[in-house]
């Protein structure tokens, strides 16, 4: 497809900004002697999810910084000064230019926690406009020593000129020999002046592989850590696939090429085509930034956090500097896989019935484990419109495996009907609703009470406000989840209570709810809201130590008291069954601390091994 217009549209100058600048004297350089920084690594130091900030709007430049830091980014993208307004001398640089203000430019940044991430470009007249001669890259080299020597302690990231594939940036016809050659020059004398920064190149309008091949040819990656491509289209985020595949063997095929990484350094959807509105420019942001990881991009850039012109609508803001929707998508990317992060492999079968060709699934890791989050999408054309489409998704995960699940674009919880099959170490999520944008599952690893599961063993009563079917409480304590072993109450108004009695006082740390969907049962059973009682004897009287809701039908309940409580007595009290007015309880744990619980406490022992659960270290004798 033809990619130029669209990158062309994207950014115009204003020559009439550019004749009534003033020409200011030289600032003072900064010694060298300061600290350099390390630079950020995205995903591990920095968000992965960024976006770019356009020259030379500094008037609204806190606002715009604030849109960003209130959305979670870290890494902005943007020009600092253009060459040919620094060197206006040949050897004098200046660093303020009328509203041209680099240091406030980064102080702005730097007060919001956000990392810059600055292009070095573009033609000097003074060295005859376009540098693809010797003069006119040595001219740009001496520059760029300026810039970053004064900056090496503000800035980690430098790019090396901006679309030079296109000729309204590069200034003449697309000359790849030229680029690779202005590289050459520059990449050494940016990477002495800042000997910890990374430095990019490429920065291609499009995915132009016969630029790019041409440049990795002559020896590009010799000089830069990453190459960045522009990859606007009116198409799905997810068509760059093959293209980057390309780039990546093309990469892959030079010497250290596998190392060098790929970032998408610019890349937004204008909620002004005729093909979106701005739901469906948010639609895609979330789309490219779940996408991208996927192809091995490690840092998203969405064009812009503003817009450009009147006329266009690429911004994160409107034109009165409101958040649009998109806003909202990249706020809810950035909590929903918060650092560190990274794409992993799936680690988990996943079937769809049924299935469509278009569906996605992505998982990402954070820190460990135990933190885990599975985007689920339907890729979609940009132009499809109507209901989603519901399938029956089947994931290979362990009971331990706690579940909830967000919108993509409004960051809500939203209901998941998940129904497991424990001995089959599966969860069914039942006409799952597969949108044209992420929904993100958490799959995080359940953190129980400290202590030891107090089991049937260390009981000498249970009792009930009702039971649907005799001697049913007992198997509320019996360590099994199944549907098969719960107690049900009568199906009268609440509340309904389930309770105990210890052989002696337990100093108790906390509960935990196995619900019917543990049981494979339907998640509209699970109780939805519930107290934790705790009593001297059975005759009370019963004290309130926590209280849980749970509107969208978890499959379990874990609250950890904020302080242990000692009590020879724990009731559980259902103050809001679940669809049908029965109350289910699975599996009611009551956990505590303290010395060992008397022989006999087999029944956890077998839960413990038949879940692979610990029962945790005990304290020392009390
Ligand atoms: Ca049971």
């Amino acid at each position: 497809m033809e990619l130029k217009p669209l990158a062309f549209y994207k950014r115009k100058t204003s020559s009439a900004l550019v004749a009534t600048l003033t020409v200011f004297l030289t600032a003072s350089l900064t010694s060298g002697m300061q600290p350099l920084s390390a630079a950020p690594a995205p995903g591990q130091t920095v968000s992965p999810f960024a976006s770019q900030i356009v020259w030379p709007d500094n008037t609204y430049l806190a606002e715009y910084a604030g849109h960003l830091q209130t959305a979670g980014v870290q890494v902005a993208r943007s020009e600092l000064i253009w060459w040919g307004l620094c060197e206006q001398t040949t050897g004098t640089y200046n660093f303020k230019v009328g509203a041209w203000d680099c240091d406030k430019w980064l102080a702005t940044l730097k007060a919001r926690g956000i990392s810059p991430y600055v292009i070095l470009c573009y033609s000097n007249p003074l060295y005859g406009g376009t540098p693809d001669t010797p003069e006119g890259r040595a001219g740009f080299a001496k520059f760029c020593q300026a810039l970053v020597t004064r900056y090496r302690d503000d800035v980690d990231i430098w790019e090396i000129w901006n679309e030079p594939n296109l000729e309204m940036f590069w200034g003449k016809a697309s000359d790849a020999a030229a680029y690779s050659a202005l590289v050459a020059a520059a990449a050494p004398v940016i990477r002495a002046a800042d000997p910890g920064c990374v430095i990019v190149g490429g920065a291609t309008s499009g995915i132009d592989q016969t630029f790019l091949a041409a440049c990795l040819q002559l020896g590009m990656l010799q000089y830069v850590d990453v190459v960045s491509v522009h990859p606007y289209r009116i198409d799905r985020p997810e068509s760059i696939n093959s293209e980057i595949a390309v780039l990546r063997a093309a990469m892959n095929a030079q010497p250290g090429g596998s190392a060098k990484r790929i970032w998408t350094g610019e890349w937004g959807y204008n909620a002004g085509w005729s093909e979106i509105d701005e739901t469906g420019q948010a639609k895609m942001l979330a789309r490219m930034m779940v996408n991208n990881p996927s192809q091995g991009i490690e840092l998203s850039v969405w064009f812009s956090v503003h817009s450009w012109a009147d006329t266009e609508d690429w911004g994160l803001t409107n034109l009165a500097l409101q958040p649009r929707a998109s806003h909202q998508a990249l706020k809810v990317v950035n909590q929903q896989l918060p650092l560190p992060v990274a794409r992993i492999t799936k680690p988990f079968s996943l079937s769809f019935n049924p299935s469509r060709s278009r569906y996605r699934s992505e998982v990402f890791e954070h820190g460990g484990v135990s933190h885990r989050t599975l985007a689920l999408w339907n890729a979609l054309d940009i132009t499809a419109t109507g209901a989603p489409s519901v399938t029956d998704i089947t994931a290979g995960l362990t009971s331990e495996t706690r579940l909830s699940a967000w919108d993509g674009l409004s960051g809500d919880e939203t209901a998941l009907d998940a129904r497991w099959d424990l001995p089959n170490a599966k969860v069914l999520f039942s006409k799952f609703s597969m949108r044209d944008y992420p929904i993100y599952i958490k799959l995080d690893r359940e953190t129980l009470p400290t202590g030891f599961r107090l089991g049937r063993a260390a009981m000498t009563s249970i009792t009930a406000d009702s039971q649907y079917a005799p001697g049913a409480t007992e198997l509320a304590f019996d360590g099994l989840v199944s549907a098969a072993s719960k107690w049900t109450s009568a199906n009268s108004a609440p509340p309904h209570w389930l309770a105990c009695q210890f052989g002696k006082t337990y100093r108790l740390t906390g509960f935990a709810l196995r619900l019917p969907s543990m049981a494979g049962e339907m998640a509209s059973y699970n109780a939805q809201a519930v107290e934790f009682q705790t009593a001297p004897s059975m005759a009370g009287p019963w004290t309130t130590a926590a209280a849980a809701a749970n509107p969208l039908n978890h499959d379990r309940i874990i609250s950890i008291l904020p302080a242990p409580l000692d009590a020879a007595c724990a009731r559980l009290v259902v103050t809001r069954a679940g669809i049908d007015n029965y109350a289910r309880i699975q599996e009611f744990e009551i956990y505590a601390s303290g010395a060992v619980p008397p022989a006999g406490i087999g029944a956890f022992e077998a839960f413990a091994q038949k879940e692979q659960l610990s029962p945790g270290t005990p304290d020392p004798a009390d």
